[in-house]
């Protein structure tokens, strides 16, 4: 018998893995560098964090290492959990967890949103982990063997632990996430994050974010971390005091780290802001644009990134040294024909390479699907997963209503963008806009080992584009012009060409897809393909 809250407790937690056809697996990207998947998986290091210290706790990330069944025979508890993609990894593992006689705890994005599709786990824990894990572990004291740990409170982020950072190996990703923030202020009609996490930004102390600082780069860690915010600049005021907190702490520590963010538009407005910001070295930011067209912003109540130029704010940002890279959706419901053109000209004119351009998808729990449902247009099942090798994101489940333009013609625009977008010369053409526009002055400087490194990576990538019947007199052009016109930016312009092979191959999978889907409209109508999907999966019905 397992004393689950003995002082030897083996406490194992899996990250499940992610498609590697996701536009955000960079699969080949982290080859050429050495590494093995983008992120690590903070959820669970938190988690991990907010466990019984005495317990002994294994994390393995299944994107980066296999699950061996030495590992399950060393657990008495395993933890698992994630977001929507990882689905039918979750399950899973839940399933592998039985057969070796384990109990299982699910938590996470996914199981929070739809807690009826995990009722095989024992313990169910759901919501923010900083309220409901305490639970969990009273009810294991108390012995029970199963039960759901649900709460719909919002963790006092003034008291959140520093993640276990200690339980992963750095090198295997392209770079680290930490998380100030919660929550978002605004309130778009398709988003989840604040349903999960409020509309108002909670935030950690300036003291809590130099002690999660102060633990990795104890841990010997340099070099990009990832700030994964639901939105950097939720609460301006307060980001400001943050921002000058690292400055002194970065000033001291010599900038061991640079930042990246998930931020909204409105940054472009704020000089100080934008300053700050390079003063402590941000140079990357990801902004959802979602599209250029004002009306369909105003529908789907986005108004933040209504009434500006988005060739500008991208201009303006890049001119602090930082690259934007951006989402856009297709599959509004009041676009029309000119969606389309629309949406290459702002993609390709404001210079963003870095261009995550999916289907409208329907999530869970968003006030979209609440619409849609009243409506009658939501289809049974829209977010369930069953099929990891067409079920992806949102780019190959998107649409999982009935749309009120043609589906067909919004597929074929999608098509045609993706198209557009990934063609060599037009990416190409964006990587010289963006290297012209940055205006670099870093200040983390890399060391000699990661000099070294980089020139290992450099050889590999140009070997890879460099001589490629495809790229190769592209890469060549854009390297002369960065040499020439902006030396300062040739890193990135080396490293978004990395990125385009992975781009490149993406775009082509997905728009197979996507055209064997306009493939069986044109051929059975669209009424039958969504009767179908009341029922069954894209894949299903095209296969
Ligand atoms: C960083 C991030 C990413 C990174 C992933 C980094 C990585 N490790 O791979 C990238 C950019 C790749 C990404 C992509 C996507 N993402 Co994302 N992402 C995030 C973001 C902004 C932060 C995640 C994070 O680290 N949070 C901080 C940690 C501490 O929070 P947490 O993981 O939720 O964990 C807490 C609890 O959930 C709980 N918990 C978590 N796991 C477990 C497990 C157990 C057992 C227990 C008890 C508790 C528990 O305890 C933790 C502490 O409270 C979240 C939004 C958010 N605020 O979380 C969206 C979010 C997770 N993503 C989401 C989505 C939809 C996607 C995409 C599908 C589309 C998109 N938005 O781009 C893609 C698909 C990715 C793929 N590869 O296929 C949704 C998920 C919704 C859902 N129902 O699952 C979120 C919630 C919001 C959003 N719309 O973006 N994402
Ligand atoms: S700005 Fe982004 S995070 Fe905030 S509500 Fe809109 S989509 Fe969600």
């Amino acid at each position: 018998m397992i004393n689950l809250l003995g002082k030897r407790t083996r406490c194992l937690l899996i990250h499940p893995k992610f498609s590697p056809y996701s536009f955000w697996n960079f699969v080949d990207v982290s080859k050429i560098v050495g590494a093995k998947y983008l992120a690590a998986p903070l959820g669970l290091m938190t988690v991990a964090a907010l466990l019984p210290q005495e317990w002994e706790i294994k994390l393995i990330d299944t994107n980066v290492e296999p699950l061996l069944d030495e590992h399950f025979e060393w657990a008495d508890l395993v933890f698992t959990g994630g977001m929507l993609p990882q689905q039918i990894g979750i399950l899973d593992i839940i399933t592998l967890s039985h057969q070796r006689n384990k109990p299982v705890v699910v938590g996470g994005p996914d199981p929070t949103s739809q807690p009826n599709l995990y009722q095989s786990a024992d313990y169910l824990v759901l919501g923010e982990g900083e309220i409901t894990i305490p639970m969990l572990l009273n009810d294991l004291e108390k012995g029970c063997k199963s039960g759901e740990h649900v709460s719909s409170d919002l963790a006092d982020m003034t008291k959140a632990v520093v993640p276990r950072f200690d339980l992963i190996k750095f090198n295997n990703y392209l770079h680290l996430n930490i998380q100030f923030t919660r929550g978002c202020p605004f309130n778009c009609e398709f988003c989840d994050v604040i349903e999960l996490y409020g509309r108002k930004p909670r935030s950690k102390t300036p003291e809590q974010i130099i002690k999660e600082l102060q633990s990795l780069y104890d841990l010997d860690y340099r070099g990009h971390v990832d700030i994964v915010d639901d939105n950097f600049i939720g609460n301006k005021k307060n980001v400001k005091t943050i921002l000058q907190v690292i400055k002194g702490w970065s000033e001291i520590n010599n900038y061991p780290f640079y930042y990246g963010i998930e931020t909204s538009i409105n940054l472009a407005d704020d000089d100080e802001l934008l300053q700050m910001m390079k003063d402590v070295d941000f140079r990357l930011v990801f902004i959802g644009i979602e599209t250029p067209e004002d009306d369909v912003l105003e529908k789907a109540n986005k108004k933040i990134n209504m009434n500006r130029s988005i060739i500008e704010a991208t201009r303006k940002i890049s001119s602090y040294g930082i690259i934007v890279n951006a989402g856009f959706i297709i599959g509004f419901d009041n676009e029309g024909d000119q969606t389309a053109q629309k949406m290459i000209d702002c993609i390709q004119a404001s210079g963003i390479c870095v261009a995550m351009f999916g289907l409208m998808y329907a999530l869970p729990n968003t006030q979209l699907t609440k619409r849609l449902k009243l409506e009658g247009r939501l289809f049974n099942e829209f977010s369930i997963f069953t099929d990891n090798k067409t079920q992806i994101d949102q780019s190959s489940s998107g649409l999982n209503f009935a749309t009120l333009r043609p589906r067909i013609d919004i597929l074929r625009d999608f098509v045609d963008v993706l198209e557009y977008i990934y063609k060599p010369e037009h990416y190409y053409e964006r990587i010289i806009r963006t290297c012209l526009n940055l205006k670099i002055d870093y200040k983390h400087k890399h060391s000699f080992i990661k000099i070294l490194k980089n020139l290992r990576s450099f050889i590999r990538i140009t070997n890879q584009v460099g001589f490629n019947r495809v790229t190769g007199k592209l890469y060549w052009k854009m390297l002369f012009c960065c040499f020439l016109k902006n030396p300062t930016a040739l890193e990135w312009g080396i490293s978004l060409s990395a990125m385009f092979i992975h781009f490149y191959k993406h775009s082509k999978f997905i728009i197979k897809l996507t055209n064997q889907q306009i493939n069986f409209i044109k051929k059975n109508g669209e009424d039958i393909y969504n009767q179908r999907r009341l029922t069954m999966t894209n894949s299903q019905i095209i296969n």
